[in-house]
């Protein structure tokens, strides 16, 4: 069995002021979000054989969402710049933390910019998502920090990142939000893999960002459309795990954006 670890970043005092494109009607509760965030550590705990817990830094509201400061495939980690002026910064840290863990590092440099929830690693395929966050310098540097492997651009149509609505949730199978601008996105995908993946339609904004460790998948309690996610996702995958996630998607952040995975 890969043997894993994962990074995570707790969740400073300032996430109410995490970024999100729409204004929350509720708004972020701090407590519930803290206690949100440790039952998805534990759970990660269990999946992987070690976790590595970063601090947050209340300078940075958005620093619990640390998927979008690095790219990590096998031994390589492309640290990123991310798109957002006020998360610039978030990557200081990780940087560090995969330094020490032996990786090979490279870094965007402006002014490239990609956030890691861009970034879809399938089959061994690297599909990333050119959006609001990741421009085409920032892909330059993608494909030179991982130049055995072609990086397939995706137009991300709606949305946030290329991963909001698309993730990975068995072999050849990716999880893709039912709607009109994700369904193209993986056309997209479909026509330069020659039609490698299988659907699996996911109703229910959110609801297609799941985590993959091993043959498990994380997926969020919160979104349950079809009624029972889990069941759904049952279907496709050996164990699926729902993990309730509200406060973080109040703040368009998934169940991707808050670990970094690595597989050694
Ligand atoms: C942001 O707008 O940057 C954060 N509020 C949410 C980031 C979500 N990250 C991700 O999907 N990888």
């Amino acid at each position: 069995m890969a043997s894993r670890i994962a990074i995570v970043r707790g969740v400073p005092d300032t996430f109410c002021d995490a970024l999100s494109m729409v204004h929350p009607l509720v708004p972020v509760d701090l407590e519930v979000a803290r206690l949100q965030h440790e039952t998805y550590v534990e759970v990660l705990a269990g999946l992987v054989k070690e976790v590595i817990r970063l601090p947050a830094d209340n300078k940075y509201p958005d620093c619990p969402f640390i998927e979008d400061t690095a790219v990590v495939i096998g031994n390589r980690a492309l640290i990123t710049h991310p798109g957002a002026t006020s998360r610039q910064g978030e990557e200081v840290v990780i940087r560090e933390a995969l330094t020490q863990l032996g990786l090979d590092i490279s870094e965007v440099e402006c002014p490239g910019t990609i956030d890691g929830g861009d970034v879809l690693y399938a089959s061994g395929m690297l599909f990333v998502g050119k959006s609001r966050r990741t421009n085409a310098a920032g892909i330059e540097f993608l494909q030179k920090a991982f130049p055995d492997v072609k990086v397939h651009i995706i137009r991300v149509l709606d949305g946030l990142h290329l991963k909001s609505v698309i993730s990975e949730i068995a072999p050849q199978t990716l999880a893709v939000e039912d709607s009109v601008a994700a369904a193209a996105m993986f056309d997209e995908i479909q026509e330069q893999t020659n039609g490698h993946f299988k659907i699996v339609k996911t109703d229910g904004a959110g609801a297609a960002n799941t985590v993959l460790v091993g043959d498990t998948v994380i997926c969020s309690a919160t979104l349950g459309l079809p009624a029972d996610l889990e069941a759904h996702f049952k279907q496709h995958a050996k164990h699926v795990i729902p993990v309730n996630i509200s406060e973080f998607h109040k703040v368009d952040g998934g169940l991707t954006c808050l670990s970094l995975l690595i597989e050694r």
